[in-house]
Order: structure tokens, then sequence, then C-alpha cells
């Protein structure tokens, strides 16, 4: 019998403009990781050979993108670039009201003030740095309710962004509805390793919070990633598109938060969409005093355009196989050289486990800063920390949070790096990783006080 014949997929596009980038030596690595404070955020792009910080606003536009900036409408009120944004959020994400911020956690902020009143309670698929910020900057309080194998970075649970209904129903018993201005709902959960929530349980939790008269407030930051996972994973939605995935986990959903830095492919932007016109209103209100007109919110018309354009291209099937597939192939590689991380593999970026990798170090040492700080030093990847540095501080204790979940996330920008750099990058951590006995803690010197993670500075710990 023949072998069943192999088809790979490949990327749906090819290359048209280059940037260069620039190899560093060991040495001059050890100078700019120290003058960083072992802060992979304090690097200056420029000592970085392969950028795995972040998916957010590094992704390559498309052509289609780039010719929409040059039909920018940069008039101060009444863009078309921000009408053409409106129907595109409309018929991709079907959300009926648009209020344009100038990034993600803009549209946090407005939401927060408006909804959240002083001992509000807000329930949600595990926290996001900002999103959590916000919440408590107006008065809430932030409970967790995603399910316990969210927290274990060995479950093969399928889904470990879904809701844990009997932890829902709990903090409605305890706290009452009336304290809970609404639940939220992020698809392709960053936190827990870029993990989805499957439509069974969304509509589980739709149906809960209806039964209590609560609104649901969805973090589509990754929804068309989420959505793959949904096409690839549930049963009954394999031959559903990625746009009716989409629009039907809008659709549970009373409104979105929006960072179009992500999905949406472009380098700045993002916004609020409501279904209420109430909430609508008050947002649209806020946003002339935080961000700027309610037709622009903070971005250039041009850059609306953009966003536009990148929710359309988010939603094709081609492109994000591709995004995913990529992050899968540089998974699946550091799997084979035996390296611990968390599974299954995520959206937007594969998360290292340092608690596995670094046994030694306590995690007041910090050993996913450390092991991110090493994995530059090894080739000049930049990774991210997302573990005890980033959880911060119980705001009641005064203790480090010390999360079950001490990764690095070495983050894929969509439509940047090619499977050769991924090749790099595997083989690099799985060199740190041979010599990971080696590795010593940090310790912090410098503590800002709100998101610590990105201006905290460390010195190695003797
Ligand atoms: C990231 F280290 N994410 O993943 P803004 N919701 C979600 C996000 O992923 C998100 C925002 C809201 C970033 C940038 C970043 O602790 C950090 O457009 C699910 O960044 O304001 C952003 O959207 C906020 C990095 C943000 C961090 C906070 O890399």
């Amino acid at each position: 019998m023949s072998e069943p014949r192999r088809r790979s997929w490949a990327e749906p596009f090819k290359i048209k403009m280059v940037e260069p980038l620039k190899m560093t030596t060991r040495e001059e690595r050890e100078a700019a990781i120290r003058e960083a404070g072992y802060n992979t955020f304090l690097l200056r792009s420029e000592d970085v050979y392969i950028d795995l910080l972040t998916d957010s606003g590094t992704s390559a536009m498309s052509d289609r993108q780039w010719a929409g900036m040059m039909l920018g409408d940069e008039a101060y009120a009444g863009s078309r670039n921000f009408y053409h944004l409106e129907a595109a959020v409309r018929e991709i994400y079907g959300y009926k009201h648009l209020v344009p911020t100038h990034q993600g956690r803009g549209a946090e902020h407005l939401l927060s003030r408006t909804l959240i009143k002083p001992g509000d309670v807000i329930p949600g698929n595990m926290y996001f740095t900002t999103t959590r910020l916000h919440q408590e900057l107006a008065g809430g309080l932030f409970v967790d309710v995603i399910i316990d194998e969210a927290h274990d970075p060995a479950s093969l649970h399928p889904f470990k962004g879904d809701v844990d209904l009997a932890k829902l129903q709990k903090v409605i018993d305890e706290v009452g509805a009336e304290h809970i201005p609404y639940v939220c709902i992020a698809t392709a959960v960053n936190m827990a390793g870029g993990q989805p929530i499957s439509l069974a349980n969304l509509h589980k939790v739709r149906a809960l919070c209806n039964e209590h008269g609560i609104r649901i407030i969805h973090d589509a930051t990754r929804v068309a990633e989420n959505a793959y996972f949904i096409k690839e994973r549930e049963p009954g939605y394999a031959d559903k598109s990625i746009a009716t995935i989409v629009l039907e986990i809008c659709g549970l959903t009373d409104g979105c938060t929006m960072s179009a830095k992500k999905d949406a492919l472009v380098n700045i932007g993002g916004f609020l969409a409501l279904n209420e016109w109430k909430v609508f209103e008050a947002c649209r209100n806020l946003v002339v005093v935080y961000e700027g007109l309610h037709t622009y919110g903070g971005m250039a018309g041009r850059d609306m355009e953009a966003v536009a354009i990148g929710l359309g291209e988010s939603v094709q099937f081609d492109h994000i196989r591709a995004r995913v597939g990529q992050v899968k192939y540089l998974g699946e590689k550091l799997q084979a050289y035996g390296v611990p991380i968390v599974v299954p593999i995520g959206s937007h970026g594969v998360f290292l486990d340092a608690k596995t990798f670094l046994p030694q170090l306590d995690q007041d040492l910090y050993p996913a800063q450390a092991l991110a700080a090493e994995l530059y030093l090894d080739c000049g990847v930049r990774a991210m920390e997302r573990g005890n540095v980033s959880a911060g501080r119980d705001p009641k204790t005064g203790q480090n949070r010390r999360p079950s979940l001490e990764l690095v996330r070495l983050t894929l920008p969509r439509r940047v790096y090619t499977q050769a750099h991924m090749d790099v990058v595997a083989e690099s951590v799985a060199e740190v990783y041979d010599n990971r006995a080696t590795v010593k803690g940090l310790k912090m010197v410098y503590e800002p006080s709100d998101l610590r993670f990105f201006q905290a500075r460390f010195e190695p710990f003797d």
C-alpha cells in the first residue's frame, strides 16, 4: 500500500517588503539586558534579533490595509473611515453601536467607569492585567471563575477558557446579581496560554446570566483565533466558517472591548462595541473626555480604515489556519526537544512552563522573568514574563500573588516571521533548557505601583 500523501499548508501571502534584522554578540546582549534591569520590556528593540515579546501591534499589514491608509479621511468629525469601521463591526461581530478608542485599554477604561460602582464584583474567565486594573480603579473586584484546568499547564482540556458554572453561580449567590454589572468573557484567554472557550460553555453562561439579568461583556481581542479552535475541536462546528462562528460568539454577548492590535492586524487601534443604547450613550459621552471625538476616539482616520479592512482579513480561514498553525509548529518543535510548555498549544504564542523548567527557583525569585532574560542572552530572542511579576501584589495582603501559572510567553506577531525563524527560536530555547541547572533567580530592585511588569528592574540574586 502506498503511503498517504502529505498535504502541508503554507502562508497565504508572499513578502513584498522586508525589514533587516540585526544580530548581536553575547557580550552586547549581556550589556543590553543588564542595562534593561533584566526586564525584556526595557530592552531597545534595536538590540533584539527575533522579537516575540507580543503579538500586539506588531503584525504585518496587508497591501489592502496599506492601500486603505491612503484613503484616510482626517476630518475632525464624521470621517468616512469611522462609518466604514462601524459597518465592519456590525457585519463581522454583529454589535450595534461603536465607540472607537486608541487601543484596548481605552475601551476598558470607558466601560469600567460607566458600569462599575464601588463594591461591585466582576466575574471573568481569568484576569488580564489591564482589564483587572481598570475594574479595580473603578472600585470593582475581579473574581476568577475559569475552570480549574486552566490553571494547570499540563491539563489537556480542549477548552481551558471555559467558565466553571458552579463558581459563577456561587459568586452570584454570594454577592447578588445587582452587584455584578457584567461577566467578563475573554476569547482565546491570554493569561491561560491563549486557550479557547467553547460555544457550548458560552451558551450555558448566557443562560445563567439571563436567569439573573446579568450582562456579558466580551474581550474580543483574539476572537477569530478562538473561533479557529472551535472549528477544529468542537462537535458540530467543523463545517462552519470562521465568520459564522465569530458571529455566534458575539451574538451571545452584549458588547465587547477590543484591542484591534491583535486579531485585526493593525499597529494601533481599538474600540468598544455595545448593543444597549443607554450604556453606549454613557460611553460615548466619556470618550470625548478621555480619548477624542466619538467618530475617531484617538485613532487617525487612516488607522480606522486599516482596522476595518483587517477585521475582514481576520476571519479568513487561510489566514487564521496559518497564523495558529505557525504557533503550533513552534510548540511542537519545543515539545520534541522535551521543553515543558503549556498544553494544548495556544492561539497566539507558545508559553514555557517556568516552574517545571527551573524547579530550583522559588517563585519569589521570579523564574519566568529569569528565564526570559536567559533566552535573550542565548541568541537575542525577546519573550515576555507572565507569572509572579505580571500578577502583581494582592491589594489586601500586599504580598506577591504567586499565581499557579509561571510562564514565559513566546508570542508570534502575525505574518511577520518565517518557519526558519521558528527553528532558530526552538533551538535557542532547547539550548537554554539543556543548561537550565545554571540559571539563577532575580530580585526586584525597582517596583512601580501599577502594572509593575512593564517597568520593574531586577538584579541577579546570589
Ligand atoms: C499583549 F504585557 N495585550 O498580549 P491594549 N485584552 C487582552 C489583551 O491581550 C490586551 C488588552 C486587553 C497585550 C499588550 C499588553 O500586561 C500587558 O490594546 C486580552 O494593549 O491596550 C493586550 O489592549 C489591552 C502587554 C497589555 C502586556 C498588557 O501583549
